[in-house]
């Protein structure tokens, strides 16, 4: 009976805005109300709620004007939603093998890729996904390729937006974590990557008691070859830096193109240690009133690295000592307050924008100030690494008290600028110029990052803002202890922000979100050609066309040539021996938008998902003996469940 009552104000209040959308007047919905006024009252509805969904709706078959991609936290993945509707519209496995897109289930193509990501040994099946990027020609998303970090073990991964599937991962053999990635250079020359906790970067180990001698941060500037639509690990080089925990990056635009930024923590190199007596790392980071953000010529720093005789090698990468870095005036360290997190530039260029955690205000530097502090050689003092630390105040612009604990900042198409405001759970609205707070709204709860509408590009358009919420306490429907991290959209058109819609996310934690125009994406409808392979977006050296299908024995190896189709796999027996080596090449033959077949087969841990034309391979040693069904697990026509088959390995004795 509860859940009767509960459903029907829900159904009558989704019909109500349907009409409202379509601008009917009204009509009759089932069971009583059937104009707005009457459901909103019944449901307990204010104006603003009713605002807010006609605001979002989308009525069946429209689509959504952006769509965002969101880190998916320790999911290890990227997650692709419309807005306004805030619809989830897929799931992208960037690190974390995912069955529904047949992501490291067996297929060769992902094995290889997988492979290439393995770390210290290890085969890794998650990571902490933390900061987005999506390409960008002239300092304007593209919609070409998206950048996604993974912070717990430091990789970076390539998803072309094509299809929307990874395709590179690369590893950093050279740094502990990684947080201040991915980032993107105005005509993604580079995918800037920075390492969080510092480790040994010279010597393979050292204990902590030579924290300071050997205990390095590391900046890599990846060069993106966009032709090919990689990462090219031999063109990319990176930046040792002083073993302060570097947070997060930024690249410079307009007039700061060519330029870096990279706030740090834990330049008090405190070492933690609270069993032994020391004040743990919370108090031991903390304790001095300054950290510093760095400030890198990275346009500089590529042509010194090409240079003979200019940077040391390290496990294969090429790396530019600080002491060249120095020498060279392409390193400096600007002091920032407090335990700062974040560092944004404005849209123009011209500034800066940093949050302390334990600084009520944000800090706006000048980027003319700093250019003219660099080239008069202006420097306060240096660090103890030598590094050249420009003075404080003669580089910023101003301070702004925007609230307690602000993090991240975004930026609208009006000069205005948004904070997220951690401890007092809200976003501040404040305007550049002048220097002014405009409005603010409370969020739910301990909010992290921001993202606007085109927000990271270099004309933000305003109209939306996304907050990435930390907790949802009482929001939701409880799950357990584990409550869903959320997200909450406003509408930020208007000089009041008005919030819109909530959003619970869960599959982990998401830390920020790049939101682009939904119409700068043209993925495929389908792969360009029958037996195409997505991880070389080529034609598939395996493809198997209508009429190939063929068994083959060599010696205990066979090969199978499979074709998929509306509602049949050809083959349908694949009879082998216990103990052999089985290949199957499969592809899918189909032409037909959105006719996606599956091939799983039970019991030896193998599932792919064949988008229409899509060509891949499965290898596995037919081990165990028995009978074992294989079908199609897309739900893709009348006749689905009888496309299937069987894999018989006979047993040895
Ligand atoms: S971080 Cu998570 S809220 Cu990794 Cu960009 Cu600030
Ligand atoms: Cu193909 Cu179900």
């Amino acid at each position: 009976m509860r859940s009767k009552r509960y459903l029907w104000p829900f159904a009558l209040a989704t019909a109500a805005v349907a009409v409202a959308v379509a601008g009917l007047g009204s009509c009759a919905g089932p069971g009583g109300s059937a104009d707005i006024g009457s459901v909103a009252r019944e449901r307990g509805l204010t104006d603003a709620d009713v605002l807010a969904a006609v605001k979002t709706y989308q009525p069946t078959g429209r689509f959504d004007e952006y769509i965002m991609f969101s880190s998916g936290g320790h999911s290890g993945q990227v997650l692709v939603i419309g807005i306004p509707s805030m619809r989830l519209l897929k799931v992208i496995a960037a690190f974390t093998p995912e069955p529904w897109q047949g992501f490291g289930y067996g297929a060769e193509e992902h094995k290889e890729l997988l492979a290439s990501a393995r770390m210290a040994g290890h085969d890794l099946a998650w990571g902490d996904t933390h900061h987005p990027a999506l390409s960008e020609t002239d300092g304007d998303y593209d919609g070409g390729f998206l950048f996604i970090n993974d912070k717990a073990n430091p990789r970076i991964g390539v998803i072309d937006l094509r299809d929307f599937e990874t395709k590179q991962i690369v590893t950093n053999p050279n740094m502990g974590t990684n947080h201040g990635g991915a980032f993107v250079t105005p005509n993604t020359e580079y995918v800037i990557e920075a390492a969080q906790y510092s480790i040994p970067l010279w010597t393979d180990y050292a204990d902590t008691d030579r924290y300071e001698q050997d205990y390095r941060g590391l900046v890599t500037l990846w060069k993106f070859d966009r032709a090919s639509g990689r990462l090219d690990e031999s063109a990319s080089f990176s930046m040792e830096l002083p073993p302060y925990w570097h947070d997060l990056s930024d690249a410079g635009k307009g007039p700061s193109a060519g330029w870096a930024f990279l706030n740090s923590f834990n330049a008090e190199m405190a070492t933690g240690g609270v069993e032994d007596g020391n004040p743990p790392f919370e108090s031991g980071a903390s304790a001095n009133d300054m950290d510093y953000m760095h400030i890198i010529n990275w346009e500089r720093a590529a042509e010194i690295a090409a240079q003979r005789g200019k940077t040391r090698t390290r496990n294969g990468q090429r790396i530019i000592p600080m002491s060249v870095a120095v020498e060279e005036g392409i390193l400096f360290l600007v002091p920032e307050p407090k335990s700062p997190h974040g560092a944004d530039v404005t849209p123009d260029g011209r500034f800066i924008v940093v949050s302390g955690k334990l600084d009520p205000h944000v800090t706006i530097y000048s980027w003319e100030k700093i250019q003219q502090a660099i080239n008069n050689r202006d420097f306060a003092e240096t660090d103890p690494y030598g590094i050249p630390i420009l003075d404080f105040a003669s580089v910023i612009d101003g301070q702004l008290e925007v609230g307690l604990g602000p993090l991240h900042t975004q930026f609208d198409n009006a000069g205005c600028a948004y904070t997220s405001i951690f401890l007092e759970t809200k976003v501040t609205k404040w305007c550049l110029e002048p220097l002014a707070v405009a409005d603010d709204i409370g969020v739910h709860y301990n909010v992290g990052h921001l993202a606007t509408a085109e927000g990271d590009t270099k004309s933000p358009d305003g109209k939306y803002l996304v907050a990435m919420n930390k907790w949802s306490l009482d929001r939701f429907n409880p799950v357990g202890p584990l409550l869903p991290q959320n997200f909450q959209l406003i509408d930020i058109s208007g000089d009041e922000m008005q919030l819109l819609y909530d959003m619970p996310i869960g599959v982990g934690e998401p830390h920020y979100a790049q939101i682009i125009k939904a119409d700068k994406l043209e993925p495929f409808k389908v792969y360009p050609q029958v037996g195409y392979a997505p991880h070389t977006m080529a034609a598939s050296p395996n493809a198997v066309l209508g009429g190939q299908e063929s068994v083959q024995r060599r010696g205990n190896q066979v090969t199978v040539n499979m074709t998929a189709i509306r509602s049949h796999f050809t083959p349908e027996y694949i009879r082998v021996r216990e103990g052999d080596r089985v290949r199957i090449n499969i592809t899918s033959i189909e032409q037909a938008h959105d006719a996606t077949h599956g091939f799983g087969i039970a019991k030896y841990n193998i599932n792919l998902s064949l988008e229409p034309g899509e060509s891949q391979t499965v290898e596995f040693v037919a081990d165990t003996p028995g009978v074992f069904p294989f079908y199609c697990t897309e739900f893709c026509s009348a006749l689905h469940l009888e496309m299937m088959g069987y894999l018989l390995v006979e047993p040895r004795s």
